[in-house]
């Protein structure tokens, strides 16, 4: 799972990236699908920020369950004019997912992410007490994903209904734990409040973050060995379904 490999590619399309170099332009950036992947520990808000990014319910969250999403998935919608496919997870960094089941779930968050994501959104509730534990995650996601891994994340905070007036730069400034994490994903953050769903300016603001992200990346998403591969079988899956209904075309 070496990142060495992780390189910004074109949009959407690895067999298209074989012929071609070339890039969107940056202006396209504005109308492209966006894929997103959601990561955190277990409770920390990824569901209710998925759910948040699309303007819809789609992934389950319910309050004082100790694990609510157990596999991952995806889900599409429109926001803003733009299509948006978010990838929730179970959480990956939590000891009680066994080796085999994360290796598993890792597998069907690439699965859902292929080619590749433009985002992944590290969750961390923002009144969490950070502990070593904590600052050790983007270094776990890298060793997961591939060592480019960070320059496609954004912190994204969630429970911004209870900073109570503080600001998060104060928090960031004030915790050296927080502060490392957030300067590991390149000095991005982003504070999300998932009980105003009517908020849609957090949500265009996070777009907003993501799309100058993109443009720092040179325009591409995060791919890797292990993207290219499935992307390779994900093509071969399409092609298997075409078949019968070519051949009752041609019969
Ligand atoms: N007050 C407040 N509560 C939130 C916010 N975001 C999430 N929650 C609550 O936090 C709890 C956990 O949220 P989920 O979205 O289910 O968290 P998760 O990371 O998907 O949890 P798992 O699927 O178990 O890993 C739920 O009770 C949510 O309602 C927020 O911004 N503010
Ligand atoms: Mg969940």
């Amino acid at each position: 799972m070496s990142g060495r490999e992780s390189r910004a590619v074109d949009r959407d399309s690895a067999h298209n990236r074989c012929h071609s170099k070339q890039r969107d332009p940056p202006s396209m950036s504005a109308v492209a699908p966006l894929r997103i992947v959601l990561l955190g520990k277990s409770g920390v808000g990824k569901s209710s920020s998925g759910n948040t990014i699309l303007g819809q319910k789609e992934f389950l969250s319910q309050m004082n369950v100790p694990s609510v999403t157990s596999k991952c998935s995806e889900a599409q919608a429109t926001v803003s004019g733009r299509s948006v496919s978010v990838v929730d997870t179970p959480g990956f960094f939590d000891t009680q997912m066994r080796p085999e089941e994360l290796m598993m779930e890792i597998g069907r968050s690439v699965y859902f992410s292929s080619p590749g994501p433009h985002a992944f959104l590290i969750v961390f509730p923002v009144i969490m007490r950070f502990t070593e534990h904590e600052q050790q995650i983007p270094q776990m996601i890298e060793q997961m994903f591939g060592e480019e891994v960070l320059k496609y994340s954004i912190i994204l905070f969630t429970h911004g209904d209870l900073l109570d007036g503080e600001s998060v730069e104060k928090l960031i400034e004030e915790n050296s734990r927080l502060r490392s994490v957030v300067q590991q994903c390149g000095g991005r953050y982003h504070v999300f409040n998932n009980r105003d769903e009517e908020n849609r300016e957090q949500v265009e603001d996070l777009l907003q973050k993501i799309d100058s992200m993109i443009q720092q990346n040179g325009g591409g998403h995060y791919t890797n060995q292990m993207y290219e591969d499935t992307q390779k079988v994900r093509e071969e899956e399409k092609l298997q379904e075409e078949k019968p209904r070519q051949t009752c075309v041609c019969s």
